[in-house]
Formats: C-alpha cells, structure tokens, sequence
C-alpha cells in the first residue's frame, strides 16, 4: 500500500528539515572493522503517545539516526508482535530513498537493503501501519 504513504514522505522531510537542529548527534561511531561483527544499529523502541505523527494518516513514527559511508550496503530490519510495522530511510535532507511495508504476503514486518549514495547521517523512519498502531519494536541496521 506504498501509494498511501507517498504523501506523507514528503512531510517527512519537510519535518527534517526543520528539526534536523535537534537531533541529537550520535554518541558512537563504530570503527568499519567493529561494524563487520556488530550491527550497525540496534534498537528497541515503542511507538506510544507523544511521538511524532504523520499528518496524512495519524500514525506514529520514531526516527532513529545513524553514519553511513558511500557505497554501503545495508539492511534494515523492524520486527514488532504489536503492531504492523512500516520502514522508511532518508538522507539528511530528508528525501526518502527507500521504504517497505511487509517483508512478505504473510509478514508484516518490515525489511530493506539498499546501498548508501553517500557518505553521511542516514534516518531510519519506524511507523505504524495504521494510526492506531502502538507497541514495542525491534530495529536492526546491519
Ligand atoms: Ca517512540
Ligand atoms: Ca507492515
């Protein structure tokens, strides 16, 4: 249900652009022989009240940062036995370079592999399929 959402990214980004000044800067940078045995990133979070919300469709979000270097391959990973997970990345002027909804007809989970065009800060975006959607997840950047 990719065409849904399609509106919504472009507020994503709109929203990056203005609160990029707020992130947080990340506290770890992994060295590229420590990022061969371990994730990249790995997070447990909930979509609960308080987070953002997509103006489209009223369901949460929560966006999680990481350093990419050009050429990268990466896989994300969002597994939730709450809710019906929905995954984007973007780059740091908040376009979105890739999403998905379901890893399968039968999984709800969300996965995705894509190269990095560049070397930089990459955000993960964890959303609720459905506005109602709340609950633990896991994220896993490899
Ligand atoms: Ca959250
Ligand atoms: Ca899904």
């Amino acid at each position: 249900m990719a065409h849904r959402h399609f509106k919504a990214y472009e507020q994503i980004g709109l929203a990056f652009g203005i609160g990029l000044m707020t992130l947080a800067p990340l506290g770890s940078c992994a060295s590229a022989r420590a990022a061969d045995i371990q994730p990249i990133l790995q997070v447990q979070g909930a979509l609960e009240e308080g987070d953002n919300v997509l103006d489209e469709d009223k369901s949460l979000y929560d966006v999680h940062n990481f350093q990419g270097r050009a050429g990268q391959s990466v896989t994300i990973s969002v597994d939730s036995t709450d809710f019906d997970t929905y995954v984007l990345i973007a780059d740091d002027n908040g376009k979105v370079l890739e999403e998905n909804d379901d890893l399968s007809e039968d999984n709800s989970n969300s996965r995705l592999t894509l190269t990095l065009p560049r070397d930089g800060t990459y955000h993960i975006i964890v959303n609720g399929y459905e506005s109602k959607d709340r609950g633990r997840y896991n994220l896993t950047v490899n």
